[in-house]
């Protein structure tokens, strides 16, 4: 298989595979449920794993491989799995590691269903689950013990944009043993790529800025070839969160212009930001290029950009935080993140509504935080609508 040292090539030719007779230059779909076998013989020693070729699409599909194997050359590891959801990533990687009377070490700041999967589907089935500060190392040794198993965490967090150290957190876990795993979501793999610091399992939510045209829902987990093997063989298979063919198809399309999109969303996101902190409405913006935000130091050293997204707080209350976002005309007033269009969304009472008011609180997720996720517009226009929504609240 053919890989270049540079990530911008590899995001169009790694991992593509032969593309059979007809020399297709997009990867074909494989939009079949099921695989002929020759004779009896060949099925039975295809489901015994003793001869190659495919059975069945939730076991694996040609058109989700392709997307796998570029996806593994993208993150830097030796393997990728994907997913029909970012959530579906989440739960077969925490199944297959975690058993009951295991503990897992994860953040009291991460995407909402996320801490929700945590803090009930987990103790529920007999997981123990600290929730601490990762970006702290010492919270992070103290709140190991002999059972811990995994430590997990999203970098930047959802939605205001803590980062945490991944060598740091990679070298606690490995001299314990602990398998890691990190939610690369928000930076895509462009921007940083979490197994070249010894993350385990490297995580997405595939519907973000990999696919990028807000038309899939898909999750894609990347790490060493016999974790991933495991995962697909047990959690994937019998729990059944699988990708379509034609879902990989546009996360592949998706996967050409990354590059090209991620500087956008980066140069887009860093005039915002510093409008945004500029404007006397303004309280708080929380965005990682900006000089003043904990995370600017990882910048260089873990990640090479700050990407798209930020939080920020107005002065005044919820009320006008409110007529702020109805009153955009060009942004859309929607979650998810990483597509071509602005979105802007009501992180306490939309994607972290899973919170109680206290672990809102703890979370630092204020009532009247506001979420915006920087598309590809001319960022003139995007500070525009800004400019008249925050002129229309006085
Ligand atoms: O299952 P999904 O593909 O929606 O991915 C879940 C997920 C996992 N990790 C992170 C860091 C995420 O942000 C998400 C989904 N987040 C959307 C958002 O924050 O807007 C979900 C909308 S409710």
């Amino acid at each position: 298989m053919w890989e270049s040292k540079n990530i911008e090539t590899n995001a169009i030719h790694g991992g593509k595979q032969s593309q059979g007779e007809h020399g297709p230059l997009s990867t074909p779909i494989y939009q079949t449920s099921t695989f002929v076998f020759d004779d009896v013989q060949q099925g039975a020693d295809r489901f015994a794993g003793e001869a190659g070729g495919h059975i069945y699409s939730r076991l694996g599909n040609p058109t989700v491989e392709e997307l796998e194997n570029r996806m593994a050359i993208l993150e830097g590891t030796e393997a990728a799995a994907a997913f029909g959801s970012g959530m579906g990533a989440v739960s077969a990687a925490i199944f297959a590691l975690l058993k009951s009377g295991d503990h897992l070490v994860t953040s009291h700041r991460l995407y909402g269903c996320t801490y929700a999967l945590f803090n009930h589907q987990l103790p529920a089935l007999g997981i123990e689950v600290s929730f601490v500060d990762l970006a702290d190392p010492q919270a992070v040794r103290e709140a190991i013990k002999p059972n811990t198993k995994v430590i997990y965490g999203e970098t930047p967090i959802n939605p205001c944009m803590t980062v945490m150290d991944l060598d740091a957190l990679a070298g606690i876990a490995r001299e314990r043993g602990i398998v890691t795993v990190i939610d690369n979501t928000f930076m895509s793999p462009i921007l940083q790529r979490p197994a070249e610091h010894g993350i385990d399992l490297v995580l997405h939510s595939a519907t973000k800025y990999l696919n990028g045209h807000g038309d899939v829902v898909a999750g894609i987990l990347c790490g060493p070839a016999e974790l991933i093997d495991q995962i697909k063989m047990t959690t994937r298979k019998d729990m059944g969160a699988v990708m379509s063919p034609h879902d990989a198809w546009l996360v592949i399309r998706g996967l050409k212009t990354l590059h090209l999109r991620m500087q956008r969303h980066g140069e887009n996101g860093q005039v915002v930001a510093e409008y945004l902190e500029k404007h006397p409405a303004v309280e708080k913006v929380y965005y990682p290029g900006l000089p003043d935000h904990p995370g600017y130091k990882l910048l260089g050293k873990q990640m090479s950009g700050a990407g798209g997204v930020m939080a920020f707080e107005l002065k005044q209350g919820f009320e006008q935080a409110v007529a702020f976002i109805n009153g955009l005309q060009m942004c859309k007033r929607a979650v998810s993140l990483g597509d071509a269009e602005t979105l802007i969304q009501h992180p306490a009472s939309m994607t972290h509504s899973t919170y109680e008011p206290e672990e809102l609180a703890a979370a630092g997720i204020s009532r009247t935080l506001i979420r915006l996720a920087v598309g590809l517009e001319n960022a003139e226009d995007i500070v525009a609508d800004l400019e008249q929504a925050l002129a229309g609240i006085g």
